[in-house]
């Protein structure tokens, strides 16, 4: 899947960029999201009233497939370690779904049933929630609240009926993990399809990571990012929406970050039509160019294609149009160097020894906010031994459950030593509201 998934370079900026410079007949062209034999139509023939909706595209990233199970769907969904290119040559170690991340795309119509079967390959535990779904609390995945956390090894069978029509996504509710890259989108499509009707219709997942030099293992408790990435891929690796001139588009914007994005579209004005909530009354659709798809939200934008050419879509925060720049512009212009932090050299990211987070550069390399510059300590939620936490006074410490392999797994540990029954302590935050939670809740 590696080599399909391309590459990228920077980020959102530049990402997707949709375009159609010329208007080109059906037999000229053949769109990546065309059913095979599927005969091109023309603008009249698809506005249709009561045609069910066409499948979204979410490009670099596969959709995941079904089987049928009686009148059930049946996903299987498998969290694991990933090696994803996200420009070229440009492999680092993320943790996703069924060897991406994000995770494949799940397609379902309004009203299924559906059965989603989580295996879990990482060397922690982890847990999936369906992020907006209304289903009952037993399947929302939450750890600790609502199930207890899928061993490494284990699985998790979840299956509910949907109702609702949108742009959803799914994530594991692990903090850390979900700046590994743990989220896929979750299209549910309505019984009858939304009017207008759009003749291509997209999914783009916002992610961001810090990666420092020489390592290929996101720091996810950073909170400065040098690689932004549409569908896994910075740009230019992302892969360009093509559609005809004259055709109305949808472009379906999920978020699940450590920040904002403004997605910004050249030559066009859109309308906002859908949130993580679901279709948006059209009554409430304003002309823009420029959504704030926060963290946590969906936005569905759509346009009629009416401006012929190579059009930009990107993320309007300036540090999120560069890859590999945010933490090194500064300082390299500078002749006084980091305000905080290490010497001038080690700030600037010019090893002289080790990786950038050996105990030699530990966390404090090419850190512009003096947060986290101080050199490395030992951490309590460092590598450990299983078994051989710090005690932390009132927290219930136990042991976690790990794979037996997992100092060995890139990435390890993200959430083992900070979330569920290790960080729970239900007693020093006891009151009468509290009654009834399952032991371990406050993890
Ligand atoms: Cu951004």
């Amino acid at each position: 899947m590696s080599s399909r998934r391309g590459f990228l370079q920077n980020v959102l900026a530049g990402a997707g960029i949709f375009a159609s410079a010329k208007v080109l007949s059906a037999q000229e062209m053949q769109m990546p999201g065309d059913m095979p034999g599927m005969k091109m139509k023309t603008k009249k023939e698809t506005a249709h009233d009561h045609a069910p909706s066409a499948l979204a595209e979410t490009p670099d990233i596969p959709d995941l497939p079904f089987r049928m199970d009686g009148n059930v769907k049946e996903f299987h969904l498998i969290a694991e370690p990933v090696k994803q290119e996200i420009v070229p040559g440009k492999v680092v170690d993320l943790w996703g779904y069924n060897g991406s991340a994000p995770g494949p795309t799940i397609q379902v119509n309004q009203g299924d049933r559906v059965r989603l079967i989580v295996d879990n390959h990482l060397p922690e535990a982890t847990s999936m929630h369906w992020h907006g779904f209304e289903v009952p609390v037993e399947m929302d995945g939450a750890p600790g609240a609502s199930q207890d956390p899928i061993a490494p090894g284990g699985r998790f069978v979840y299956e509910f009926t949907l109702q609702q029509e949108g742009t959803y996504f799914y994530h594991s509710h692990m903090a850390m993990q979900e700046m590994m890259g743990m989220i896929g989108a979750f299209v549910m499509h309505p019984k009858n399809a939304y009017k207008p009707r759009v003749d291509k219709d997209f999914v783009i997942i916002l992610q961001e990571y810090a990666i420092l030099p020489n390592i290929t293992v996101p720091n996810s408790m950073n909170m400065e990012f040098n690689w932004l990435t549409f569908n896994g891929k910075a740009g230019p690796a992302t892969t360009p929406l093509l559609v005809r001139h004259g055709e109305r588009v949808r472009i379906r914007l999920i978020n699940l970050g450590m920040d904002h994005h403004p997605i910004h579209l050249h030559g066009h004005q859109f309308v906002v039509t859908g949130t993580e909530g679901g279709r948006q009354p059209e009554s409430t659709w304003g002309p823009g160019n420029t959504v704030l798809v926060g963290v946590a939200q969906s936005r569905d934008v759509e346009f009629v294609a009416n401006n012929p050419g190579d059009w930009m879509l990107h993320c309007h925060l300036p540090h999120h149009m560069m890859n590999q720049m945010s933490s090194m512009v500064g300082p390299m212009s500078r002749r006084n160097g980091m305000p905080a932090g290490l010497d001038m050299e080690r700030g600037m990211g010019m090893l002289r020894q080790g990786n950038a987070t050996s105990e030699e550069n530990g966390p404090s390399l090419g850190r512009g906010l003096g947060v986290g510059s101080t050199a490395e300590q030992t951490m309590s939620n460092s590598p450990l031994k299983a078994g051989n936490p710090v005690q932390h006074q009132g927290m219930q410490m136990g042991k976690p459950e790990v794979s037996k392999d997992a100092n060995s797994v890139p990435g390890f540990p993200q959430d083992a030593f900070m979330e569920g029954p290790m960080m729970a302590m239900d007693q020093m935050v006891d009151k009468p509201e509290n009654f009834g939670l399952r032991p371990g809740w406050s993890g």
